[in-house]
């Protein structure tokens, strides 16, 4: 049998999230068309004018990216609806865009469902338009409105995004996250919550792509409260003796803005692929914004981009080179599902469980290669199905004396970059300290060309 979990575990949604790794974010909206980032709310409506929008385009950046979920700005902080809410006139059926008839939302959910791809929204709290703004009851009634909307009109509903930003001059406002949430969560059941306190997923702490080195999947919940300053580094490693399973998102943008504007460009591949190793390769999952344009495409240049750092991604790690290696571990929990060579199956649901009782003298597992040929990337995974374990590892080669690699944390993916690239028949993961006995999932060994000389 299965040996019992380690306290708190994700739900299977969150399960589902993680897994999926890249998603990818759409910033578009009435800043697209005034070239600013937070608008004043006081544009006027015929401002927005896209003249060739197609949402089908926009998936195309996603396939290019290799992102299984987009998600939408629905509505950013000047208040302008992309969709035509019954709740207000400051939407896009006040604007010239398809004559008054046109709606984002539908476009966009309907051009993801037919490429297979499952839908976000992001709705602002903070509204910078609307009157209501500011009288607490009027406000939250309309917001909540809108999420019914949103939540019930345009089908199912992968993850809801509740951004914790606000002005500094903005209205003392209180927002009734509660009533929120629990109505979010009654209308779509498998739904990912997520703000800077979950329920479900919560930000990182920054917005340049960047878990911390330790990031643990867990949090205390009543330590936070969204929007706040000062929690930035709470959330961005986490608690390990958190009670709450709210594993972070990293959202940044491929550009230096989070809407278009004509002066921009797309970060370079090697800035890309960094990102990458910060977010996906600590524990978290990659929400990649690409902005759409005032055309209402996304610039054919970001697409390449897109395209060119999911190439890189798929040559590195496309090839195992643990692939044919004898497994063996510190012991093995009895009944042959939990062998040492599950690691080596490319499966994220078997994995080595050592025997209990084991660890007096530390959990290890080791690989034996059948050829010695260098590799720059170390990649461990545990099994976080059964909650977040490790605390403390370490990667030595051939026996030798000095890790080629050591961190704290691992979590569903732990990629490690090494300074140069190691030649080497044994490679031994030891689980120095941990909650519980580790379950490991996979170890891998890559060779990424992109590091300069191994290192970037
Ligand atoms: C920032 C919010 O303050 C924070 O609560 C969170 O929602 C974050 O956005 C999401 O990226 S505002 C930003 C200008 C740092």
């Amino acid at each position: 049998t299965p040996p019992l979990p380690v306290l708190p575990v994700p739900t299977a949604a969150q399960l589902r999230w993680q897994r999926r790794e890249v998603i990818m974010f759409f910033h578009f909206g009435m800043n697209t068309f005034t070239d600013s980032e937070w608008g004043t709310g006081r544009e006027s409506p015929a401002t927005f004018r896209p003249t060739a929008l197609d949402a089908s385009q926009w998936m195309d950046a996603a396939g290019a990216a290799g992102a299984s979920l987009v998600i939408l700005v629905a509505k950013h902080h000047d208040g302008f609806c992309l969709w035509p809410s019954a709740y207000t006139a400051h939407s896009v059926r006040a604007s010239p865009w398809r004559g008054g008839r046109g709606d984002v939302v539908r476009e966009f959910a309907d051009a993801a469902r037919a490429r297979g791809l499952d839908v976000g929204i992001y709705l602002s709290p903070w509204d910078r338009h609307d009157e209501r703004y500011g009288r607490e009851g009027a406000y939250n009634e309309y917001y909540l409105a809108q999420l019914h909307e949103l939540l019930t009109g345009y089908g199912s509903v992968s993850e809801i995004w509740f951004d914790g930003a606000k002005g500094k001059n903005a209205t003392n406002m209180t927002y009734h996250f509660q009533e929120w949430f629990q109505t979010v969560r009654q209308l779509q059941s498998s739904i990912n919550i997520f703000s800077d306190d979950g329920p479900d997923l919560r930000w990182v702490g920054d917005e340049n792509g960047s878990a911390g080195s330790t990031c643990w999947s867990t949090i205390n919940r009543s330590k936070i409260t969204i929007g706040e300053a000062g929690i930035e580094k709470y959330l961005n490693t986490g608690d390990p003796r958190g009670r709450d399973w709210v594993p972070p998102e990293c959202d940044v943008s491929i550009r230096p803005g989070w809407f278009w504007h004509k002066n921009e460009t797309a970060k370079p591949l090697l800035k890309l692929l960094e990102i990458y190793y910060n977010s996906v390769g600590r524990n978290c999952v990659l929400l990649l914004n690409a902005p759409p344009n005032t055309t209402g495409l996304v610039d054919a240049a970001d697409i390449a981009r897109l395209r060119e750092f999911r190439a890189a991604v798929t040559s590195i790690f496309g090839t195992d080179l643990a692939a044919g290696s004898a497994a063996r571990a510190s012991s093995e929990r009895g009944g042959g599902r939990f062998a040492a060579a599950n690691v080596l199956d490319g499966r994220d649901d078997t994995y080595w469980a050592p025997a209990s009782g084991d660890g007096k003298n530390g959990y290890w597992i080791e690989l034996r290669r059948p050829a010695s040929s260098a590799f720059n990337v170390v990649r461990i995974q545990e099994h976080v199905a059964m909650g977040q374990r490790v605390e403390r590892h370490e990667v030595y080669v051939d026996g030798g004396g000095v890790a080629v690699a050591n961190g704290t944390t691992v979590g569903h993916k732990r990629l490690h970059r090494l300074a140069s690239p190691v030649a080497g028949r044994t490679v031994r993961v030891w689980m120095a300290s941990r909650l519980g006995p580790p379950l490991v999932s996979a170890v891998g060994l890559h060779l990424d060309p992109f590091a300069a000389g191994g290192t970037m």
